[in-house]
């Protein structure tokens, strides 16, 4: 039986963020067959999903003259203008058709405040608005979270920082996360992590 104190957290494997897609990260989809064959050793199982309105500040579409990938300050900091992603309902915002989406208890969805971008499953980039997630895991007895899925540097490494901050002990499977890679930003994802006492996994 799988430990009720541990929690798998699959991170925005959607449509818009695998191959063809809007925001596509390379081999993104390569890692649903592992993702998938995790779920069956976690008690507790909980994907998330970018959910954007079309009007989203974060989308360089919203921002006339604006390049994808520019950067702009929020009144939170600085922020990444991407291109039009994971707009609410639409095909691109879907999960892969190849993710197994039946064993998961919750659907935590983020980033659906027009004025506010949410990389991580647990705060929005002002790092303080709450998704809900922290509580639900507490309820739920969970007090280590395993995170796969995408983006490693962006949604990914947010979502296991905070998590490391609230406290949970936290495992990244690298294998199982790709990466966007915008200007070194692997690499320092993976340096904050490990600085964080994430325990960053093949
Ligand atoms: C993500 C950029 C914008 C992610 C989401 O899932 O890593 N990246 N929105
Ligand atoms: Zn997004």
């Amino acid at each position: 039986m799988p430990a009720p104190s541990e929690a798998l957290i699959v991170i925005d494997v959607q449509n818009d963020f695998c191959p063809g897609g809007a925001l596509a990260v390379a081999e993104g989809d390569q890692i649903i067959p592992r993702i998938n064959g995790l779920m069956d050793s976690f008690a507790t199982v909980v994907l998330t999903q970018d959910w954007h309105p079309a009007n989203h500040a974060s989308f360089a579409a919203n921002h006339p003259g604006a390049a994808p990938f520019s950067l702009t300050e929020m009144p939170y900091g600085p922020q990444v203008l991407w291109p039009t992603h994971c707009v609410q309902g639409t095909p691109g915002a879907a999960f892969h058709a190849a993710l197994r989406t039946d064993p998961a208890q919750l659907v935590i969805r983020k980033g659906f405040r027009s004025q506010i971008d949410s990389y991580s499953a647990f705060f929005e980039n002002d790092k303080t608005t709450a998704t809900g997630l922290d509580g639900y895991l507490r309820n739920r007895g969970v007090t280590s979270v395993t995170l796969v899925g995408l983006a490693t540097d962006y949604c990914v490494a947010y979502s296991a920082l905070d998590a490391a901050r609230l406290g949970f002990r936290v495992t990244v499977l690298d294998g199982a996360c790709r990466a966007i890679d915008l200007n070194g930003s692997l690499a320092a994802a993976r340096d904050q992590m490990r600085a964080a006492g994430v325990a960053l996994e093949a």
